[in-house]
């Protein structure tokens, strides 16, 4: 195991990980920006690191100052959590260069599955079904015109390079393909600088189904199951839930083996993430590959009882996995609420500023992860989820009474948070059956129905 780490994050993350070094008796170097000066992490953290003023791209993003800052403190190994530098193949590489072990997957996994277009191909390799769709890269117009007509409108335009809903374009029609063409294209090149499209055909309202994996560099790879990520505003995910209401164990058992497939298709060494689209009709098909610890990885804590973040930190050590397939046990049922401040009575506006009260819930089944405390400051610059509220149960209806329970305990006053949206979503009839898809925020929680004010 390592000696000492670099922990190149904030937040709930950073905390998250000092934590899992902390109890596997690793050393832990903390970095933050002038924002975060006061961040509880940095006392948590054996030594801290002042990389930089408040915005991403001078502190968290900036590598030569995360790269001094290693050297300086003599770590091992940099841990990434997620966002940042996490999925940044060239960042793993300079990592690589300066014989610091990166907490994620090889640059050239990265790399892969970083390439949408590239994975879907990877994923067809090995057999796991993908969204019909064109074969690799768009040349131009005319390719994309031939791909939509021979797969059938509705079709979805991708950019190679973007992943997590950006840079997408619906087509229900020729005028509106070749619109939607050139400004993907225009977008994916300003933004990534690679305009390279792919497309599929427009699965509507599928649910979001997405498989936890972990590899070893020792050749094993398995599943811990599913996460239901269906509840989603702007592709921005606001409750996780596992198992999903949607599952059968013959599904469980085909999408696990298909996500493990596509791993091993890609060498994956870490935790990871295989992402799929759910239709109606129980079709399941491959849409991408998270490389990275995502911020949901808790919910499968929970209903596996094991600690990712330090199986993670083993695999990069060059531990072998200690778990077989036949040895992960899925128990009860664990439901997430991100709790962010932002606005939910004007449209979702980020709320940053003093927390003047800040109680968090408590008792059985209930765990909050989150960084916040009463007299904090929520800096302007950062992603606004301010906490993860989680809670595990024998089954779904107890998993929601009690997240309901937990919902009400929590105060934070100051910033507007989405406490009150939180308990509406989970109240709600569709919810409660379990037969809520990707559109579910849009239908009930948006424009004419959005969230208003509590009255009295
Ligand atoms: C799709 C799709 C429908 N058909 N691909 C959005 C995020 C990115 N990971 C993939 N996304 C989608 N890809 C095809 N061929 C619908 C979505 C999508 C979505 C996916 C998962 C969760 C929420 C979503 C919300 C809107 C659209």
């Amino acid at each position: 195991m390592f000696r000492r780490v670099l922990v190149a994050n904030r937040g709930e993350i950073a905390q998250r990980i000092i934590r899992a070094c902390r109890e596997l008796g690793v050393e832990t170097v903390a970095v933050y920006s002038e924002a975060d000066a006061n961040a509880v992490y940095l006392r948590q953290a054996d030594e801290a690191i002042c990389i930089g003023p408040g915005p991403g791209a001078k502190s968290y993003l900036n590598v030569a100052s995360l790269i001094s800052a290693a050297e300086i403190a003599d770590v091992d190994a940099i841990v990434p959590g997620y966002g940042f530098l996490a999925e940044n193949a060239d960042f793993a590489e300079v990592c690589r260069s300066c014989n610091i072990q990166f907490v994620g997957p090889d640059p050239e996994t990265i790399a892969a599955l970083g390439d949408k277009s590239k994975a879907r191909e990877l994923a067809q390799r090995a057999k796991v079904p993908v969204v019909p769709g064109s074969d690799g890269p768009l040349a131009d117009e005319d390719a994309a015109l031939a791909w939509a007509r021979k797969i059938g409108y509705p079709v979805m335009i991708k950019a190679s390079a973007g992943g997590g809903g950006r840079g997408m374009r619906i087509a229900r029609n020729d005028p509106s393909l070749l619109n939607g063409f050139h400004q993907a294209r225009a977008e994916a090149q300003n933004a990534f600088k690679d305009g390279t499209l792919y497309l599929e055909k427009f699965i509507e309202n599928p649910r979001h189904v997405e498989i936890q994996i972990l590899g070893d560099r020792h050749g094993h790879l398995i599943h811990l199951g599913e996460r239901d990520c269906s509840v989603q505003r702007r592709h921005q995910k606001v409750v996780e839930e596992s198992p999903s209401p949607s599952l059968t164990p013959d599904l469980r058992k085909k999408m696990g083996d298909a996500a493990v497939a596509v791993a091993k298709m890609a060498n994956y060494h870490n935790a990871g993430t295989v992402e799929f689209l759910l239709d109606r009709n129980g079709n399941f098909y491959f849409i991408e590959v998270n490389a990275r610890i995502q911020v949901e990885h808790t919910v499968t804590e929970l209903v596996t009882g094991m600690d990712l973040i330090q199986e993670q930190l083993r695999i990069a050590s060059g531990e072998p996995l200690r778990v077989r397939q036949k040895d992960v046990q899925l128990r009860g049922h664990a439901i997430e609420c991100r709790i962010n401040a932002e606005d939910p009575t004007r449209d979702f506006q980020p709320s940053p500023g003093l927390i003047q009260t800040f109680i968090a819930p408590g008792g059985p089944g209930v765990r909050v992860d989150s960084h916040a405390y009463q007299g904090y400051r929520i800096p302007p610059y950062y992603d606004s989820m301010i906490g993860k509220l989680l809670v595990l149960r024998d089954d779904r209806p107890r998993a929601i009474r009690t997240m309901l329970r937990a919902l009400g305990e929590f105060v934070i006053e100051g910033p507007a948070t989405t406490i009150e949206l939180h308990k509406r979503i989970l109240s709600h009839s569709e919810f409660l059956a379990g037969e809520h898809d990707t559109g579910f925020v849009e239908r009930h929680f948006m424009g004419a129905q959005a969230m208003r004010p509590k009255e009295g």
